[in-house]
């Protein structure tokens, strides 16, 4: 069973071993020949966010960075393995501890820190992004590599979902530099396998990859189906498929 308490209470949830190690393999594989498609096909990748903090954390300026992170969004339209992820008897089981018996698709997307060079991610809540009536909407962040703080891991402020909506810095969705340095989180180390349950209130960010390794993760954004968008920003393909239980309101709209 799930510690849903230390959920309620800190906002994030690290549940190991969620895919077993065939499992992470046959993900490993995947992502792998994914990641070569995307390539060869000459799409464009690379999803550093913009914005001044980049000359802050050392990576560039405004417009220009040194490293990359690589993002492929709505991987279930790329392979039917991630489709299957989704469906996973054990994320479902934490899902639906989290958020109640019916779980809806938000939205999913590959984010791959290459080696050496792996892009950071600002302190943000998801909530500017895809705002909702209520909270009952989270990320699963599934890790497909090991990761440590030298590869780019996630890094949470415990209790930061309590605080509801916070103020964003100027012309951006991150939160301010000056109150939110990248410092005020705490590392969520994570084994191949294991997935980080988290708010979409919760304040998070990731560190740079300096390290001679991957840091690869799928995310899912998961939610209930009685917990609606209040603008139609954010719209994916699939979003609103039901993974477990019923959708109650879908006769209502
Ligand atoms: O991939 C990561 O390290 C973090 C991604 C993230 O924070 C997000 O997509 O909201």
């Amino acid at each position: 069973m799930p510690n849903t308490d230390f959920y309620q209470k800190n906002g994030y949830l690290l549940v190991p071993g969620v895919f077993n190690a065939a499992e992470v393999a046959e993900i490993q594989r995947e992502t792998e020949a994914l990641l070569v498609r995307a390539r060869q096909a000459g799409r464009k990748t690379e999803a550093t966010w913009q914005g001044e903090w980049r000359e802050r954390a050392g990576i560039g300026n405004a417009t220009q960075t040194m490293t990359r992170v690589d993002s492929i969004h709505n991987v279930q339209n790329h392979s039917a393995l991630f489709t299957r992820m989704l469906l996973h008897p054990g994320l479902l089981e934490v899902a639906t501890e989290l958020l109640g018996p019916n779980v809806q698709l938000h939205h999913t997307k590959l984010h791959a820190k290459p080696p050496a060079i792996g892009s950071p991610f600002p302190l943000h809540q998801d909530y500017p992004y895809f705002p909702h009536s209520d909270d009952r909407i989270l990320a699963a962040l599934i890790h497909i590599d090991p990761a440590t703080i030298r590869n780019g891991c996630l890094c949470v402020v415990p209790g930061s979902h309590r605080a509801g909506p916070l103020p964003v810095q100027a012309g951006s969705q991150y939160l301010s530099l000056d109150d939110w340095p990248l410092e005020k989180a705490a590392p969520v180390e994570a084994q191949s396998g294991d997935v980080v349950f988290f708010n979409y209130l919760t304040v998070h960010g990731s560190y740079t990859n300096t390290s001679d390794r991957d840091r690869r993760v799928a995310l899912f954004q998961l939610r209930s189906p009685e917990n609606h968008p209040l603008d139609k920003q954010h719209i994916s393909p699939g979003q609103g498929t039901m993974l477990c239980g019923i959708n109650p309101d879908a006769l209502q709209r």
